[in-house]
């Protein structure tokens, strides 16, 4: 029997190492459905019950494994429920394929049912992007597919018509110049090395530095041990973006922990305060916390040499691997003796962890989120999977929960969509059955895709739900309140009982209410086999900001309960400032 085009669309991907792909059948892609089929040894095809949860998935099994990752959807409106993943793919630069399916394709763009052309509607999200035309065209497509997704870490998409699915390849298929096999399947990467002038500028901008600091962020996550003796080296405390949150581990003597608004006080003032700025692998966004341009000389170290340059005025731009690069550069850089710099944020991070003790160790009722998030922290498995979502969850995960030892993080780094923890601890948890994979998340992004949870108990996906309960839209309303002064509107969530919901799709449910019982129930939730949501109802007015307002931040909420805010006395209360306290 001669192979139709999704034969060679799968036999293609097998080729590339894909044994799994996320995704939901559809009437647009049944030709796809049966090759799978008959390659269930080969391919692993994991049913979702949305396919924004299929693209999702695919980016965090793609991150957490740094291979490709695969999402499947039916024509119209299957594909167009996969574009918010890859542009997370994009975004956070997770190499992703996506497979979708066309109408057929001699009705095509003749308003035919389920007549989008999801190669026109996917241009602006993937870097490759190209329709089938027939079985002759497959091979090449996908291999090009796969390699650039490979290569730029970028989503690629490969749309097939649904008839072209099942055709035959046959001879008279191929047009002459489409010689059969004529591509590879070898994947080729970049040397990974900086150039020779730009190192030496790089060791000579670090070597006059008295004051350096280090951002680390996801470029440098297979770096550790590359950055923590360069910290050493030059004296310099690395701060972490949100991505990188993994790169050195939050328990070492050499970080500052997190970078930005999401981060800590001591990283905020060593990169304020330094007269020399390394950027490893990372092109944090937000702009303002970086040193005011001009106060300190920069190097950058970056995959892509577009990215050099993009948030700071560099000096040296390194284009490379991390850790190749950091290598290099030790082989150039002296030691420097005076460690004054190192010491003070050594000292403000002690006092930053005295901070994070305090506010997670506190035993009020409705408990403090914090007191969650640090326990969590604590119970983790040396080589844990840590994800989280976007929204206040956020804050309280990447301040309170500490990484230590070999232990993953990801989330939606620069998209920051809501809903992504739930299909990142999927992909995870398919990617590393034996790690544990645990997911913090709102309960407004959880409600977006939770008919999902099923899908962790349908292939006994071991993965920890954690929902932080707060029946509200919870960054929202502090954006509303403490950015803009304006009251709240729009943001408070008609409660679910995540439990029950857990239960209803065969998932174990767990609910904590007690700061006093919260470790312990926290432990047994994480050690039992198989997969639990624990559901932790939390204090909704507790502030997702640093533990000081400055006098703008005050005056905000001041005008936010002046003009009717809600909650007015009990806000006031759990914010740390007496700034507002004196305003309101
Ligand atoms: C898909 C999507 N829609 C809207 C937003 C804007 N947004 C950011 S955080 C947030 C609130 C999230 O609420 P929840 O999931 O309950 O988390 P919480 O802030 O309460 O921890 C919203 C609406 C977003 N980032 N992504
Ligand atoms: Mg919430």
């Amino acid at each position: 029997m001669a192979s139709t085009a999704a034969d060679i669309l799968l036999d293609t991907l097998c080729v590339w190492g894909v044994d799994t792909i996320f995704g939901l059948p559809g009437d647009g892609i049944n030709g796809i459905m049966e090759a799978l089929r008959r390659r269930q040894d080969r391919i692993r095809f994991v049913q979702v019950r949305h396919e924004e949860t299929a693209a999702l998935a695919a980016v965090g099994y793609a991150k957490f494994t740094g291979r490709l990752g695969v999402c499947l959807a039916t024509s119209g409106p299957g594909g167009i429920h996969l574009l918010n993943g890859l542009y997370d793919a994009k975004l956070d630069h997770a190499p992703v394929l996506a497979v979708t399916g066309l109408q057929h394709h001699d009705l095509l763009s003749t308003f035919t049912q389920q007549d989008v052309e999801l190669d026109k509607l996917f241009a602006d999200a993937c870097a490759y992007n190209a329709r089938i035309m027939g079985p002759a065209h497959v091979e090449n497509v996908v291999e090009l597919a796969c390699r650039t997704a490979l290569a730029y870490r970028q989503p690629a998409h490969v749309t097939i018509p649904i008839d072209v699915q099942s055709m035959p390849l046959t001879r008279r298929e191929r047009s002459k110049g489409n010689v059969a096999d004529h591509v590879s399947h070898t994947m080729a990467w970049g040397g990974g090395a900086a150039d020779e002038a730009s190192l030496a500028r790089a060791a000579e901008i670090l070597d006059a530095g008295s004051k350096v600091f280090i951002l680390a962020g996801q470029g440098a996550l297979g770096a550790r041990a590359e950055l923590l003796e360069l910290a050493d080296r030059l004296g310099a405390p690395i701060g972490k973006a949100l991505l990188g949150k993994a790169a050195v581990p939050d328990d070492s003597e050499f970080t500052t922990g997190g970078v930005g608004l999401l981060g800590t006080q001591a990283s905020q003032r060593a990169m304020k305060a330094c007269d020399t700025l390394l950027i490893a692998g990372s092109t944090f966004p937000y702009i303002e916390f970086y040193p005011e341009p001009g106060t300190a000389r920069a190097v950058q170290i970056d995959l892509d040499p577009q990215r050099i340059g993009l948030r700071y005025p560099v000096e040296a731009g390194l284009v490379g691997d991390c850790a190749q690069v950091l290598r290099a550069l030790l082989r150039r850089v002296e030691r420097k003796t005076d460690r004054k710099f190192l010491k003070q944020a050594r000292k403000d991070m002690a006092k930053w962890r005295d901070l994070l003790a305090d506010r997670g160790g506190r035993e009020d009722v409705p408990m403090k989120p914090a007191v969650v998030l640090r326990q969590l922290g604590k119970l983790l498995e040396n080589d844990a999977v840590l994800i989280c979502d976007s929204g206040t969850n956020t804050a309280w995960t990447a301040r309170h929960a500490e990484l230590t030892g070999v232990q993953s993080f990801s989330c939606s780094g620069t998209l920051a969509t809501m809903a992504c923890a739930l299909p990142y601890a999927i992909g995870a948890a398919t990617a590393h059955p034996r790690r544990q994979v645990v997911a913090v998340i709102g309960d407004g992004g959880l409600s977006m895709l939770m008919g999902d949870l099923v899908t962790l108990r349908k292939y006994g996906l071991s993965a920890k739900i954690v929902v932080i309960r707060n029946d509200l839209l919870g960054m929202i309303e502090w954006e509303q309140i403490g950015k803009l002064g304006n009251p709240q509107y729009g943001v408070e969530l008609e409660p679910i009982d995540f439990v029950k919901v857990a239960e209803a799709c065969g998932v174990r449910g767990v609910r904590i209410e007690d700061p006093a019982t919260c470790a312990a129930q926290l432990r047994d939730a994480l050690e039992a086999p198989g997969p639990c949501l624990i559901e932790a109802v939390v204090d909704p007015d507790e502030p997702p900001f640093p533990p000081s307002l400055d006098l703008a931040e005050a005056a905000h909420f001041a005008r936010a309960f002046a003009r009717g805010a809600k909650g007015r006395g009990k806000i006031a209360r759990t914010i740390a400032g007496d700034l507002v306290r004196e305003l309101i």
